[in-house]
């Protein structure tokens, strides 16, 4: 745990720097007749999700390199998340994976994560992959399996994670499936979606009332010829199908390349029917890497599609529940989940400071250079400041990363865990 004095200290070697950038910011905000108060309360009300299998080197097919002082325990891992809501105040939730990540108490799970000011996000289901005792294999598929047996097993894993879900506190189960064929007529295409659709169904009727079921889709991998829920719209179909409370989880890295993801998002906003949100980047495929390390454009242009939508559209979609999937190869991976939250957070700055006002009269005028001068005033605009004040007012690190360093936290990490500590994920 670390001492908010000792942020403070910090923060104080910076403070007259912060000070300039950010008076010189609330300036230009003011006159674009914005209120930088409504501004900062926004941001650091925006708060994200960080996965349990994340914390540790996620490594790729072809290896995995160490890093030192990874979490070998959910508790550590909680620990982990606790520290980076602390230096960022952005990461106000844990979301777990089942069943990496099973408690062993769990009122205990929950005191700690409460301890650090954390609550429990959606719980994630796995049937991608086989555990050690476990009765049938997932190898030809789960949710969609030809053997009814072993849809049915499925089944009971997705309540048994839901089970686990309630005991800590969580409110929605996300579930995505590898489920799929890697040839040509390995599968009868439509009766797998039929048979998903039921099994969902049957997941659906398990959950509590106050509970949301969050679909997600992926084109690809890992079977290569078809995946039985591979895009939105069959993933939209299905929530329909299924009730109310489905909805569709869009990650960012289950595209093919190109897709506009914002006119996804802004679609499935104006059904009411976005859940969920997976964030992080790609240059090829599911690369799961940083947050805004290739595509910041293209985030922005996601979240003014999600503030115009939350804002404007007619029909109501739920609060979104915003969480990060990534795996770390080569970086911290809390490091690496600390430019995560910060790229989030100045999109959404970003996007907030669009003036929809001006933006929608350019449209109404079939006028596209001025919507792109609109649209990109915002995004060149440095609102860094915006978000390092936003997170200074709650208490954290003007500079996460810096303080991160300074105050040699893996360092720290590694001399109480030992070097060769591994931590379950991806
Ligand atoms: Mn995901």
């Amino acid at each position: 745990m670390i001492d908010k004095e000792k942020i403070r200290e910090v923060n104080a070697q910076r403070l007259k720097a912060h000070e300039t950038e950010f008076l010189a910011l609330q300036e230009t905000l003011v006159q674009k007749g914005l209120s930088v108060d409504d501004l900062l309360h926004h941001i650091q009300d925006f708060q994200v999700a960080v996965p349990s299998w994340a914390l540790g080197a996620g490594g790729t097919r072809f290896g995995r390199f160490s890093f030192g002082g990874e979490p070998r325990t959910l508790s550590e891992k909680i620990d982990d998340v606790g520290l980076i809501h602390r230096l960022t105040q952005s990461a106000g939730s844990i979301s777990l994976h089942i069943p990496w990540d099973i408690p062993e108490d769990a009122n205990e799970t929950r005191a700690r994560a409460e301890s650090h000011g954390l609550a429990f996000d959606a719980v994630n289901s796995n049937t991608f992959q086989d555990q050690a005792n476990q009765e049938l294999s997932y190898k030809f598929g789960s949710l969609c399996h030809v053997d009814s047996a072993i849809r049915a097993q499925a089944i009971q894993h997705n309540q048994e994670v839901i089970d686990i879900g309630r005991s800590l506190g969580s409110k929605s189960l996300t579930v995505w499936l590898s489920d799929g064929s890697s040839f040509p007529g390995q599968l009868n295409l439509r009766r797998a979606l039929e048979r998903t659709l039921d099994s969902l169904k049957q997941i659906y009727a398990y959950m509590p009332s106050d509970w949301k079921l969050f679909i997600e889709y992926k084109p690809y991998e890992p079977n290569f010829y078809s995946t039985v829920i591979a895009d939105w719209g069959t993933s939209h179909l299905l929530a329909t199908e299924c009730g109310d409370r489905a909805y569709t989880l869009v990650d960012l890295g289950h595209h093919l390349p190109n897709t506009n993801i914002e006119q996804i998002v802004s679609t499935l906003i104006w059904r009411g029917k976005l859940g969920g949100f997976h964030f992080n980047d790609s240059k090829y495929g599911d690369d799961d890497l940083t947050v805004g390390a290739i595509k910041p454009y293209q985030l922005f242009l996601i979240f003014n599609e999600l503030v115009e939508g939350m804002t404007n559209s007619a029909n109501s979609n739920p609060p979104i529940a915003w969480m990060i999937d990534a795996s770390h190869n080569i970086k911290d991976p809390l490091e690496d989940l600390m430019q995560s939250l910060e790229a989030i957070r100045l999109a959404y700055a970003q996007a907030l400071i669009v003036n929809q006002a001006d933006l929608q009269r350019a449209q109404q005028h079939n006028d596209p250079t001025l919507c792109q001068e609109i649209l990109q005033d915002a995004f060149r605009t440095d609102v860094r400041p915006l978000v390092r004040e936003a997170r200074r007012r709650s208490g954290g690190a003007l500079h996460p990363i810096e303080a991160f360093r300074h105050l040699k936290i893996r360092h720290k990490l590694i001399a109480q865990r030992g070097l060769h500590a591994i931590a379950s994920g991806l």
